[in-house]
Order: structure tokens, then sequence, then C-alpha cells
């Protein structure tokens, strides 16, 4: 370890109240050349994340240094969304400094609150997958294992939400606008190419050789964030590839006539890191979007490629040094962009290398809807990638000849599993990226135990018929640290003083709390943490929104992407069902309760947005509706994001986890509601069954189809129309959200969605709905016995263990990568 680094890694004056007073003013100064009189609000933040970065650095150094030194074994997390959610607050939690911070800011007359609220969010991914790949950074280094996030460094993250009349409009998200204090650029740099033709030729020795003639080649520039352990003293790197042009603008590299032509270069090189893809849109002549996947790969693994030969290990060895966990399909390419590196650049021969490639990769899956599976025409890889293509068809062939002797004569067995689809349908024939994944990967696992089951035995059943050994399953989860410890400080504060502070760490250790699910007293703190979130997101709807909630109603909570088979609109015309009967009296007892929705729908995805319309005229006609504006509110946050989520799960009574039964791969949503005392109303699916499972299912309120009668509701012939005209309240719903009541009389304006309920129904919406609204009953009824209620809230915290990542992260390294932790220890 350098001086310097072991100086400040054992320094404790640095942490002292007095140094981040100094050092926070010496940085607003340095940093953004203002002072305190006249700094703004992103002026102070910006001053204390880079008071907080200094003092992460030295750890950042001194892990580095330890994994470097002792060629650390490394988890590669390869995804293309990383949706970290703002640093500083979580990077002081981190380093435990949160209290001195506070202290220091309040002697300066600062409110830390204001200052982080400042931050802008880097929402570099859409939901679940990308917020996933977020929390297993945050286990893998609390759990002291060497790991590095490979990603892209959009410059555009997740569109930013804005409701205008109700409807959803998308706003570029200028994240870096204003700096990021949290990256530091790097001089690492790899060409990466497109396009142009391939040579094969014979070298010295005679053996066959492939060189790629690109017609294009763009860099890529390494950005680093630190990830800090929780109480540890190890560091990790989240890497983030922005592209640049072939060269600097540098006019001596292009003739004097070419100016223009210089600039259209840079343009086209920086669109590839400019822009997130939004997901559920169809992925069809998205050129970009393969090159983007291309390129980020290719940037990790001559960096993984680089660092095995600088500390002196050859590439044989590399599945020693280096395990690649694919999230989902999105950077499968680099099995094939691998066989490549190895064969042409490094000139191993193809058994060899395949031998070291298949031992380097694991595969995540994270959906069985078969139109988020991804694959590519054909005839665009040619044009973009036609090198690997090649490898692809060879990879192909190979793998159907060993096929072949296991299965013979069975030509459809064949073309299922086969990377490439013929394009019997439209006649476009696709590599099959999910395909690919599962042939070059030593594992393959889903994300909960329903969703690992279905792939065994639906999308994914040829291959586990094939391999069985692969398969493994691998339950998400959530880090404690984020969506508790910063999400809900005063119950934070309650679970120290009742189970001592290790949950943290060990999540498990909240099964002490059980026992006191049963003491009066402590109900009665539990309840009063719970009001308070209420009234702290009723706050902040207030500000945002300008609708008044009361948080002595039932907060009933959805907020996550929106999609049909989430089914946002069942629990709307529910919603509807129940100002129904509230108008016609027929309910006046009832649970007085807030309604509250959030999340992004995909700019294309029409039926998601017009539910985002109804969402928000339902609220509108209910909220003004005096008659029941005490006993019912609605309200939808605009711009759902981990920033706006923290203010959420911790003031959800009820969580709603109502997708179709077989839809959820896992949820991680679900886990952090759970986690903050939330019960949930859940259907069979997902990570919903192993919730209900751990916390027991009186403290779960289930309704709804199972997989198994999905399918026979199908097999039957579903006529929801049916159902329609049997279910009065159902019917009443609907007619009402035909009749034009929250349209401003326009009867049309909701069709679309009424009309696909009524004709074909693809998410059981009319199936399920009656047995949700019953469950919607008994979870009001509870509610309305507060000592059950807390109860049951207490014993789902107590028991939601099983959902922090540390115990996902902790099976995928025993199971998948046998990576040795490696502390990073301050010698004494
Ligand atoms: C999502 C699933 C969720 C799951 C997350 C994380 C994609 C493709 N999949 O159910 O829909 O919790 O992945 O695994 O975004």
């Amino acid at each position: 370890m350098t001086d310097i680094a072991e100086r400040a890694l054992h320094t404790r004056i640095a942490r002292s109240v007095d140094a981040i007073r100094r050092s926070f003013a010496d940085n607003l100064f340095y940093v953004t050349g203002r002072t305190l009189e006249n700094a703004t609000n992103l002026d102070l933040y910006t001053a204390l994340a880079f008071t907080i970065r200094d003092r992460l650095l030295a750890r950042m150094v001194a892990a580095q240094e330890l994994y470097e030194r002792r060629g650390a074994k490394t988890v590669a997390y390869l995804s293309a969304e990383f949706l970290l959610g703002p640093h500083l607050a979580n990077n002081m939690l981190n380093l435990r400094m949160t209290d001195n911070v506070r202290e220091a800011m309040a002697g300066l007359n600062l409110d830390l609150e204001a200052i982080l609220e400042a931050e802008e969010e880097p929402g570099l991914g859409n939901g679940g997958l990308g917020r996933l790949a977020a929390c297993f950074m945050d286990s893998l280094a609390t759990l002291e294992i060497p790991a590095t996030g490979y990603g892209i460094r959009y410059e555009f993250g997740i569109f930013e939400q804005l409701i205008r009349d109700g409807w959803q409009v998308e706003v570029a998200d200028a994240w870096l606008r204003h700096g990021n204090p949290w990256e530091l650029p790097r001089q690492h740099r790899y060409a990466v190419h497109f396009g142009g033709r391939v040579e094969h030729y014979q070298d010295e020795e005679l053996r066959e050789r492939v060189h790629w003639v690109p017609t294009s080649t763009i860099y890529g520039i390494a950005y680093d964030t630190p990830i800090l352990g929780y109480g540890v003293l190890n560091v990790n790197m989240l890497r983030l590839w922005k592209s640049e042009a072939r060269e600097s603008f540098d006019l001596r590299a292009f003739n004097v006539g070419d100016y223009y032509g210089a600039v259209d270069d840079m343009v086209t090189a920086e669109n590839i890191s400019k822009v997130l893809y939004p997901n559920d849109e169809p992925e069809a002549g998205k050129a970009l979007r393969l090159r983007q996947q291309y390129f980020f790969v290719c940037c990790s693994l001559q960096d993984m490629i680089r660092i095995t030969l600088r500390d002196g290990g050859d590439l044989e060895h590399f599945p020693d040094r280096f395990i690649i966990q694919l999230n989902d399909t999105h950077p499968a390419i680099a099995i094939a962009e691998m066989m490549r590196l190895l064969l042409d650049e490094h000139l191993m021969d193809w058994d060899q290398a395949w031998a070291v490639t298949r031992r380097s990769f694991a595969y995540t899956n994270h959906t069985l809807l078969p139109e988020a599976l991804e694959t590519w025409p054909v005839a665009m890889f040619q044009s973009t990638l036609p090198r690997h293509l090649e490898i692809i068809y060879e990879i192909n062939a190979r793998f159907l000849d060993e096929v072949r002797v296991r299965f013979m004569d069975e030509p459809e067995r064949l073309s299922r599993l086969s990377l490439i689809d013929e394009g019997q349908g439209d006649g476009v024939r696709r590599v099959r990226m999910a395909n690919l994944a599962c042939v070059g990967s030593t594992s393959i696992n889903g994300v909960a135990e329903l969703h690992t089951q279905l792939l065994k035995s639906t999308v994914l059943k040829d291959f586990h018929e094939l391999w069985p050994e692969k398969f493994c399953n691998k339950t998400n989860g959530v880090t404690p640290r984020r969506f508790l410890a910063l999400a809900n400080p005063p119950l934070a504060r309650l679970l120290d003083e009742a189970v001592g502070d290790d949950w943290l760490r060990n999540l498990q250790l909240l099964r002490a709390l059980e026992p006191q699910a049963c003491d009066v007293a402590f109900r009665q703190r539990w309840r009063d943490i719970k009001r308070e979130a209420k009234a702290r997101l009723s706050d902040y709807v207030r500000r945002t929104c300008g609708v008044t909630l009361d948080p002595d109603t039932l907060f009933d909570v959805q907020v996550k992407r929106i999609h049909e088979y989430k089914r946002q609109h069942l629990n709307v015309l529910h919603i509807v069902s129940l100002y129904q009967r509230l108008r016609q009296g027929i309910a006046q007892d009832a649970t007085p309760r807030t309604f509250v929705f959030g999340g992004k729908a995909a700019p294309s995805y029409r039926m998601a947005k017009l539910i985002i319309k109804l969402i928000n005229s339902v609220a509108d006609v209910i909220n003004h509706d005096t008659q029941v504006n005490r006993l019912l509110r609605v309200v939808f946050v605009p711009d759902f994001n981990v920033k706006t989520a923290q203010h959420i799960y911790a003031a959800a009574d009820l969580s709603e986890q109502i997708s179709t039964a077989g839809k959820e791969a896992s949820g991680t949503g679900n886990m952090k509601f759970t986690m903050n005392g939330a019960l949930t109303i859940g259907t069979l699916d997902g990570a919903n069954v192993e919730i209900r499972a751990a916390v027991g299912e009186e403290n779960f309120f289930l309704f709804g189809q199972t997989v198994e009668q999905v399918a026979q509701t199908w097999a039957n012939g579903y006529r929801p129309r049916e159902i329609y005209e049997r279910d009065p309240e159902l019917r009443g719903a609907i007619d009402l959200i035909n009749s034009g009541l929250f349209a401003h009389g326009d009867s049309g304006l909701f069709r679309p969605l009424t009309d696909n309920l009524l004709s074909s129904d693809p998410f059981l919406v009319c199936a399920d709905f009656h047995d949700y609204a019953q469950c919607q009953e008994r979870a009001a009824r509870a509610y309305g016995d507060p000592e059950h209620w807390s109860r049951m809230s207490i014993l789902n915290v107590a028991r939601c263990g099983r959902f922090s990542s540390d115990r996902a992260i902790r099976e995928y390294n025993e199971d998948i990568w046998n990576v040795r932790p490696l502390p990073v220890t301050s010698p004494s």
C-alpha cells in the first residue's frame, strides 16, 4: 500500500466534525468558487460531495492495490444498466459518517436534507434489472468480494417523467449537466470496430486465421465510480464506458478540407453512449442498441484481458482471474467477442478458446415474456458485426452437432435450440441472444424459485433437458442499506435499539424482533414511525403534486414500471368500484384509503400511457368529489425513480404486487416494501411466493389465479365479456369509465383499454377482479384493527432477512463464482 493510501486510511482526524467542516469550506471555495454567503444548494451539494469523495479515495486506492497485488479473482458484472440512485447519502452511510456530517452542516446553519435533495439522480437503468445491478454492487463490496461492474456511461439516462393534463410527457435526463463528482475519468481507452468484411488467411504455421477489416472504429474511455462497502474498508469499482471518435478532435488527423467529415465522425461515435433505451419497446431496427451492447462488452473484455496479462497471467487461465456474470442477454454478445479476441487477436485455436470462454461466463435470465427475449436480425448483425456472425455460426454448427448426438431425428428440437431463428413467421432470420448466452455459459439462473422453475419448463426447456446441471435459482434481493437505513431512518433507529445495529450487515438478525410483535408499547412506536413516514410522503406529495393526503388513512401503494402484465389497471378498476359504492352510499363505513401510484411507461407503449392517463383522470375526479374525498384519495407521483422511491416505500401500509401469475420474474419492489413493514396484497407470482412463505401466509393478502389456473383458463377458452356480464361490480366500474365521467364526457378516450379488457384481456384482469376486490376488503378490515395490523407488519420486517441482496450475492458466490472474499484490513 502506498504511504498516502495507508495514512489516509487510518487517520481518524479526517472524520471529525471539525475536519469535515474545514474541508467542506475549502471545497466550496476551491471547487465551486463560492462562499457560504452566495452558495446555492447545488454548490453546497458539490462541496459536500467532494468532501466525502476525498475521504473515500484512500480506501479506493488501498483496495485496488490489494486486489492487484494478490491477482484476486474478480467478479465482472456486465450490465447495460446500473440504476444507482443518488450517491452522497449512501456514501456517507457506508463510511459511517452521517452523524458527523449532519453536525458539521448544522454548525454552519445548513440543512443536510436540502443539500442531499440537490443531487441529480444517475438513472442509468429502466427499473428492476438495473436497480438489481446496483444492489448487487453494494452487497459485493460489503461482502468484501473483489468485483467490477462494467456498463455504459449514458450521457442521458432514463427520461424524466412529467405529467401534463394527466398524460406522461418525457423529458431528456441531462444528469451530467452540472458535472459528476463521483466519477474518475481514466486513461484506459480501447478501440471498438464496426462493419466491414472478414478475410481468411493462413499464418506462417499454415493455420487458418481470420482478419476483420472494419469500416469504422471508435474508442471507449473508462469512467470509474467507487462503490463502498458498508462498514468495511473494501471499495469496488463501477467502470462505465463513454464512446469517443477515433481521434480527439485533432485537425491534423484529417485533411483540412474534411473538417465537417471529422465533425460527423465525432458525432457518430459519441452517439453510441448517448442515451439509454427505454425497455418494453419493440427491438426492431434498433441498430444503435446492438452497437451499444457490443461497444461496452468489447471494452470490458479488452480491459479484463489487459488486467490478466498485466498481472503475469496467461489467457488460458482467464477464468481463474475473472468470472463474468451476464445480466440478462444485453451483454451476451460478449461470448462471441471473447472468442474473437482469443482466436483472432491472441491466436488461440478454437477448442482452447471455447474451453476458456465457456468457463468464463454465467447468465442470469430476468424475464419470461417472449417479446422481451432479445433477437437481432441476421442482416443487421452481418452489417454491424460480420466477424461475430461468423463466429456465432461456427458455435452453432458445433453445438448442433453435439445436440444431434444426444437427440437423433429431432429436427424440431434442433431448430428450437439453434442460435438462429430461421424466421418461419416473417421470413426474417434472427440471432437468438438467450440461446447464445445458454450455450456459452457455465451456469444459467432465474431470479426467483417460481421463475427458475418456469424457465426450465417453458422458455429454456430444451436447454434444461440438455444440461440440467447448468441451471440454478438465485432469488433476487435488495440492499437494506439504501432501502431501509437511508429510506427510513426512524425505523432503522428503532431496529438498532431493538436488535442491535448489526442487522444492516446481517438482515437475518431482524428475527429477534418477533417477540416484540406482542409488545403493546413497541407496536405503538411502530405505528408512530409509520405515521411519521406517511406524513413525510404527504408533505412531499403536497409540494410536488399539490394534492393533500391524510396520513391517517390506509396508504395503498403501487410503484413500478407501468405495464399491462403488472396490472395497474386492475388496481384502478377496484378504485373505481370503491368510488361507485361510496357514491351510492353503500360503503360509508369503509376504511379511509389513499391510493398512491408511480412509474414510467415506455415512450411508445400506448396502452401503458393510457393507463397513466386513466389513473390521473380517476384521481382528479375522486379528489375533487367532496362527497367521498375524506374516504378516498388517489395520487400519481410523477417521475418515479430511486430518489422519489425513497420517500415512498417507508410510507406504505399495503404493497400492491398484483401481476398475472407467471409474468413477473421476481420483482424487487415487493421486497423493499416488506422491509419497510408494508403488508403485501399479491398473486402467487415471482418472489411474492417466497415472501409469503417467509412472512407467514397469515401475514400476506393472497388472491388471484395461480400459474396452473392461468394455463387452465386459457385452455378452456377465456371469455372476459362473460365475466363482465356476470359480475356487477366489474361491469359497473368498466361502464363508469366508458361513460366519460373521467374524461370530461369523452366516452371514447379509454375505449382502447376497456375494449381490450372485454375482448382479449391478455393479462386476465377480468378473471382476477372479483377475487382481488374481496381480498382488498379483507385488507381494509384488517387495517381497522391497528394492533393486529401492527403485529403483522412487525412480523413482515422480522422475517424479511432472506431478501437482502447480501444473501443473494452469497449464494451467487458459493454456487457460481467461487471468489474468495478479500478484506481490506487496516494494519495496526
Ligand atoms: C426484471 C423483471 C423483474 C425482476 C428484475 C430483476 C427485466 C427484463 N426484468 O421481475 O421484470 O425483479 O428484472 O431481476 O427488466
